[in-house]
């Protein structure tokens, strides 16, 4: 089994509800041991487009990272996700930010996520669970890289980790 951190984020439709869907679904994948808070953010990449709601989760899985990869995949799909453009606006989107102490780098997938270590959407809340990790490729601890990615890019705390009915909290 390992621990994998899963990055949350939706700006379409209900969003709140959809990364409820997202919590209950995650069991196809392994159980989820902590959630965090509910962010609100500005959109980062292309930012005519809704704010997002984002959150990060602790799942322990027994699936290898591709597995893992696919299983979320086929999570979005479930929850009305369609191909779209990148960094566009989408109704759910499930990224695999950590799996264990693992490096993995190839075409499809990149764990840490390639861009970890600048989203302060991502590095905020990831650090209410895990403040002391250390980033493998920075070497900076994720709440360095939060305050560096800026404490108040955009980023505001909506809800405490009750939000996501998992039963577990950050
Ligand atoms: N996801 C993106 C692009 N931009 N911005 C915010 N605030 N939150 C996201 O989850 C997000 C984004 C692509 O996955
Ligand atoms: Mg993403
Ligand atoms: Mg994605």
């Amino acid at each position: 089994m390992t621990l994998a951190y899963l990055g949350l984020g939706s700006n379409l439709g209900d969003r709140r509800a959809k990364l409820r869907d997202a919590v209950q679904e995650l069991r196809w994948a392994g159980t989820v041991r902590q959630t965090s808070s509910l962010y609100e953010t500005e959109p980062i990449g292309f930012s005519q487009q809704p704010r997002f709601l984002n959150a990060v989760c602790a799942v322990e899985t027994g699936l290898s990272p591709h597995a893992l990869l696919r299983c979320l995949k086929r999570i979005e799909r479930r929850l009305g996700r369609r191909p779209a453009r990148q960094f566009g606006p989408r109704c759910i989107d499930i990224d695999i930010l950590l799996y264990g102490d693992q490096t993995v780098r190839t075409r499809g997938l990149m764990i840490p996520h390639s861009r970890l270590g600048e989203r302060a959407f991502v590095l905020v809340p990831l650090r209410e669970l895990i403040p002391e990790l250390l980033h493998p490729v920075p070497g900076s601890t994720v709440t360095m890289l939060g305050a560096l990615a800026g404490e108040d890019a955009g980023v505001e705390r909506i809800e405490g980790p009750d939000w996501s009915g998992a039963g577990v909290s950050g």
